[in-house]
């Protein structure tokens, strides 16, 4: 949800052209989040700007020239273009060093518009810029304290406070004693704001210069040295790196996909700290603010596992389609080097096994699919650790504020790792002592910071709002979560074995299992029409039925419930006629004859029937020639989730394309939830 850019050169020229479309480029990458307007600002000339504007500004450079737009990146594109035409701008002029920000917004406070959009100023001549993930929670009464010293607001976000604060800290500082730093400045804006926020400030009294700051929302660096390439070291000092004048480009973002086109060295930025780019060096102060004086601090530089191609469809027109179909290479990826023949090997996990099988029970949390993919991981983690499970919507247990205690671990699955309710559930297990352990798809997040220990799902970047890829790789990340913690238990070994064995094939199933796709397009097309769908599961497939059901709710619109069979008479049998499609899961597991049981029962009330069954048993589980049948590949029970679920992606994906519906960002619905 919304998305922050930055992009500085320094000591290598760069048109302004090419500025630009860096900065939109970053803002295409970070589209896939949702947003609901951008924009974007650069600096102007002197010659340039004096044209267009009346007075004498009070600044040490030209004031910078701002651009915003409701609506989709391609409108603010096409609306700067024109501008910058009309004001007779040369896109062709070159800038040696040059700070450039960019930003698209969900909006929290202020409908989207031009005016809400950021960069946010500071007023008549935009002396400070800001743009801003996340919420400011004491806007009001910074807002009235700035009122009353004069300022006057143009916008209804939260965010205007910030740059207009900046500017009274600054005049202030000058007033007085003459001199103050970026840094100063923002770091008293910081001591200032309440709430959850990750900005980017931008100054026309400190050009070419550029701070971040985040408490909360994620923010990371990228450093791309352009001679002496630092590719293929994992790690540098940062001041080592920047400071040495050579040229360079500087990036923040939300998100490494807007990153990892330019490089690979990233750093991610910690609560509290503010990151100045100055004279083409980074320098890092954490603010303890129990202490007068912040405190200079040195960060390595870690190396982005992640591939260009990753961000791109490729073949594909949608990257929900690309996802699907790359499940049996982010499978791999998700085992890779950590499946053993008589084990698996954790290393995020390994020093805290131990107090996770002495816990008194695990609780999964998690939102939307993640929840799902932790449901459909209790059964065998139940049955190979031998510990109970409990499953908590990240929002109901706050909601409640359930119980948990110390001698919980407390299992949070995210893929961004940035859902705000999973993260505050985050939160009030931590303060009531639980072992935390983190299951995320995004290295550097919220989640795998604040977490104690955990794993990463190593998916890969997952662009679909949808989630598909990340759903199955979280399956399988969980089952050998359950493998190294019940690995202490002889009794089942030989399980363990089975299941180790299931998960090598397990690729080349999904490879099998895809190749479904035309029958799911002719299923799709029978089913363009209806106004609703079921999905019927049970034990390890329950969640099935209700991941099915939720892909087909939020890309193709429709409405669909996925249900547990075993409450079909208890209420949804009701439901039946001869009109509604129902989909039964019936693969073979130690459900499958009471499943049968479900089928015959919406038979006989005349229901219109599609039968996942495994390969062979089509005609068998049919109980009629209306009835259709899809046939998936048997794999171990407790991994047939991650087969199965691979027809019903496959599934909303081609009903999305044929109601002519956007399949990557499906209306009101954003790829990371930061906001509760
Ligand atoms: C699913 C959606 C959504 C998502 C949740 C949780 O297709 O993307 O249900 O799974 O919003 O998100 P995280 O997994 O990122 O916490
Ligand atoms: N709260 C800010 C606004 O409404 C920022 C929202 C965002 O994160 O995009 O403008």
């Amino acid at each position: 949800m919304c998305g922050i850019f930055a992009y500085l050169n320094y000591n290598v020229t760069r048109e302004r052209r090419y500025i630009l479309e860096v900065l939109f480029n970053g803002l295409r990458r970070l589209e896939y989040r949702g947003y609901d307007s951008s924009g974007v600002a650069i600096d102007s000339d002197l010659t340039t700007v004096e044209g267009n504007r009346m007075g004498s500004p009070p600044y040490d450079a030209p004031p910078p020239l701002v651009f915003r737009q409701e609506g989709k990146i391609e409108s603010l594109v096409g609306s700067v273009y024109s501008e910058v035409d009309a004001m007779d701008i040369n896109l062709e002029e070159p800038f040696l060093i040059h700070a450039g920000i960019a930003h698209t917004r969900w909006a929290t406070h202020g409908v989207p518009s031009p005016r809400n959009s950021h960069p946010q100023s500071s007023g008549a001549w935009d002396e400070f810029l800001v743009v801003h993930n996340g919420i400011i929670t004491n806007y009001e009464v910074l807002k009235e304290t700035l009122v009353r010293h004069g300022f006057t607001f143009d916008s209804e976000t939260d965010t205007e406070v910030i740059p207009k604060l900046a500017k009274f800290v600054f005049d202030k500082a000058r007033d007085g004693e003459g001199m103050v730093t970026f840094s100063q400045v923002v770091k008293e804006v910081m001591r200032q704001l309440e709430g959850a926020y990750a900005l980017i400030f931008k100054s026309s009294h400190y050009p070419n210069e550029l701070i971040a700051c985040k408490r909360g929302s994620t923010l990371l660096l990228g450093v791309k040295e352009l001679s002496g390439e630092t590719s293929g070291t994992l790690f540098h000092d940062v001041k080592a790196l920047t400071t040495n004048g050579k040229p360079k480009e500087l990036f923040f973002s939300s998100d490494l996909c807007a990153i990892v086109e330019h490089t690979k060295n990233y750093l991610a930025v910690e609560d509290n700290e503010v990151v100045h780019i100055k004279d083409g060096s980074v320098s890092i102060l954490k603010f303890d603010y129990g202490k007068e004086k912040p405190a200079s601090v040195q960060r390595a530089l870690s190396f982005l596992e992640m591939e260009v191609e990753q961000i791109k469809k490729g073949k594909y027109e949608h990257f929900m389609q690309k996802e699907i179909h790359e499940q049996p290479h982010s499978l791999t990826t998700s085992m890779r080097g950590r499946l053993k023949e008589n084990g698996v090997n954790l290393g995020g996990l390994k020093d805290h096994l131990k107090s996770i099988r002495h816990s008194r029970r695990i609780i999964f949390i998690g939102c939307g699919t993640s929840y799902n993919a932790a449901l459909a991981a209790r059964p065998f983690v139940e049955e190979l650790c031998g510990i109970p499970v409990t499953m908590e919507l990240a929002s109901d247990l706050l909601d409640r504020q359930g119980p948990v205690y110390r001698e919980d671990t407390a299992v949070f699955v995210s893929q961004s790792g940035e859902t705000a309710d999973t993260l505050l559930a985050l939160e009030y297990a931590l303060e009531n002592g639980a072992l935390c352990v983190g299951i995320t798809n995004t290295v550097g997040s919220t989640l795998a910071r604040k977490t104690h220990c955990g794993v990463h799902i190593n998916a890969g970047c997952e662009i679909g709002v949808a989630s598909t890829k990340a759903y199955t790789s979280q399956i399988v990340v969980m089952a050998m979560m359950a493998l190294a913690i019940g690995s202490d238990r002889i009794s089942s070994q030989a399980r363990r074995e089975a299941i180790i064995a299931c998960l090598s094939d397990l690729p080349s199933k999904v490879t099998d299992v895809l190749k479904l796709d035309g029958e799911m397009k002719d299923l799709a097309e029978s089913l363009i029409g209806a106004e609703s769908l079921l999905v019927f599961g049970r034990g390890y497939n329950y969640a099935t039925a209700l991941e099915g059901a939720l892909k087909v709710k939020e890309v193709a619109l429709m409405h669909s419930e996925g249900m547990l069979a075993g409450e079909m008479k208890h209420g949804p049998l009701a439901l039946v006629d001869e009109t509604l499609p129902i989909i039964v899961i019936a693969t073979r597991d130690a459900c499958f004859s009471k499943q049968q049981s479900v089928i015959q029962q919406l038979h006989a009330r005349k229901g219109r029937l599609i039968v996942m069954c495994s390969k062979g048993d089509a005609s068998a589980v049919c109980p009629s020639e209306t009835c259709r049948a899809i046939e998936v590949p048997q794999v171990a029970d407790c991994l047939q989730p991650v087969i199965n679920i691979v027809p019903l992606q496959l599934l909303a994906y081609h009903l999305t394309v044929l109601r002519g519906y956007d399949v990557d960002q499906p209306r009101n619905l954003a790829k990371s939830v930061t906001t509760q």
